[in-house]
């Protein structure tokens, strides 16, 4: 038998009292709560550390074998933002002049999208987030990757919290389709483009619409021991 790559190793929990859990799960829900898509950011830079801490939290989601297949492209170079911009903005005029069906145009309204997204040159950053369909070992041979979308869009998801955690602000930004990035990044063949988020300060006195999240009774539904 192959060695495994992972011996088992003790695992050590945070240790926490039951008051400890219940004011760290109120903290941590107020905080996400507070996070909102933000579309327009200020100039002020971003430490590249900052990127760096939030990639690292990113990639210690759990995923399909524990294969991370993902790949986070960082990009901070005015000229290849703009290039980014005006291809996503060239596919974006198509489909909402189009593409899109007029049920969605009508749900989309009352957000204020458009095909515009001066957001792709005025973030500091661009994260274009993509899925590794599969890999490839030494001698070029690919090898499998599992359950890439849930893997990459659990990434996402602690990136998301990541980027609220720091104080910064973010938007999910999924042009359709998506495979100019791949181009305009250089990617390999076996990396599909997932989602594109702009991180960095919100722009001064910016403005949300004013959405309501469902209450936990809409989104949940429970199975409780019965009492005897
Ligand atoms: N990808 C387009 C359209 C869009 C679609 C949905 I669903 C949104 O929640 C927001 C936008 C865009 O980025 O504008």
């Amino acid at each position: 038998m192959t060695e495994s790559p992972f011996p088992f190793v003790p695992y050590h929990p945070v240790y926490l009292t039951e008051e400890e859990t219940l004011q760290r799960v109120r903290e941590f829900y107020q905080l996400m709560d507070k996070r909102r898509t933000v579309r327009d950011f200020a100039e002020k830079p971003v430490a590249k550390e900052v990127i760096e801490q939030l990639l690292l939290t990113a990639s210690t989601a759990p995923s399909g074998a524990h294969k991370q297949p993902w790949t986070f492209c960082v990009v901070a170079d005015p000229s290849l933002k703009k290039q980014i911009r005006a291809a996503a903005e060239k596919e974006e005029y198509d489909s909402y002049h189009g593409r899109m069906t007029p049920e969605w145009l009508e749900d989309l309204a009352p957000l204020g999208t458009d095909w515009q997204k001066p957001f792709l040159e005025t973030a500091p950053y661009l994260i274009v987030v993509f899925k590794k369909a599969y890999d490839f070992r030494p001698d070029g041979t690919k090898r499998n990757n599992y359950y890439v979308s849930e893997s990459v869009g659990i990434a996402c998801g602690f990136l998301i919290a990541a980027i609220q955690q720091a104080g910064l602000v973010t938007l999910t930004h999924t042009p359709s389709p998506m495979n100019f990035l791949t181009k305009l990044l250089k990617r390999p063949e076996n990396e599909r483009p997932f989602l594109l988020l702009p991180v960095g300060y919100p722009a001064d006195a910016v403005r949300v619409p004013d959405l309501k999240r469902k209450s936990l009774e809409e989104v949940s539904v429970w199975y409780d021991q019965k009492p005897c």
